[in-house]
């Protein structure tokens, strides 16, 4: 496992002209664990051809509802950078950082993704969260999914577009960090009790100019 992780690293910082990086560059044939314990997080590599990705990557930001966040934090009200959106089944409410949003029906791109998503993982989908971080000042501080309205221990599928950002996971007891780099059309899943025992962030960083942007697909207990 330690080398599994090494070697992620090892590609996924190395050159675009590495050859041990054209093993990561098609989906791979057993998704890689990549928690070591508490958790079960699989890295299915890139799903799709890269022209595939960057023409997903330029629908979606044609084609999005995109919007600021808002959030109540400490009891104040707080506005986004990075633009967010919900679709889902039906037009179900969800409310996350204590603000209540309403879905919008799937585009035909979005049903196409998690299609693809549904036949890679197995698992089934009712909603997806979508984030456009516009360039790497952009991120999403420590966190885990855990909303109530979340099927619990459900799995959430991460597919990303656009620039490739740093992506980690913290323990929660031991601190223990893990970080890999989510290229655009990578998928990685977070299962079981992932949420309960880890934290997971997206790091600003002044090295990414480009946009990037993040679908997690998930399961949404309606009532
Ligand atoms: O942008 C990402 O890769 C992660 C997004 C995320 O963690 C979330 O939407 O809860
Ligand atoms: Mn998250």
């Amino acid at each position: 496992m330690v080398v599994l992780l090494y070697i992620i690293t090892v590609c996924a910082v190395a050159g675009k002209n590495s050859n041990m990086l054209s093993l990561f560059e098609q989906a791979l044939i057993e998704p890689i664990k990549i928690l070591p314990m508490d958790g079960a997080v699989d890295y299915h590599g890139e799903i799709m051809p890269e022209i595939e990705a960057e023409h997903y990557f330029h629908a979606l930001l044609a084609e999005i509802d995109w919007r600021c966040d808002q959030a109540v934090i400490f009891g104040k009200h707080i506005e986004t950078k990075r633009k967010v959106a919900w679709y889902a089944d039906e037009p179900y409410s969800y409310t996350y950082s204590s603000i209540t949003k309403h879905a919008i029906p799937w585009t035909k791109n979005l049903l196409a993704l998690k299609a693809l998503v549904e036949q890679q993982t197995g698992e089934r989908f009712n909603s997806c969260l979508l984030n456009l971080y516009h360039n790497g000042s952009e991120g999403m501080a420590w966190h885990s999914d855990g909303e109530k309205d979340l099927k619990e221990r459900g799995a959430i599928a991460s597919l990303s577009f656009g620039a490739t950002r740093r992506f980690s996971f913290k323990h929660k007891q031991s601190k223990q960090l893990i970080s890999l780099d989510l290229k655009p059309g990578s998928l990685l899943v977070m299962k079981e009790d992932t949420q309960k025992h880890w934290l997971h962030r997206l790091p600003p960083t002044k090295k990414v100019h480009e946009a990037r942007i993040n679908l997690t697909f998930r399961t949404i207990n309606f009532q």
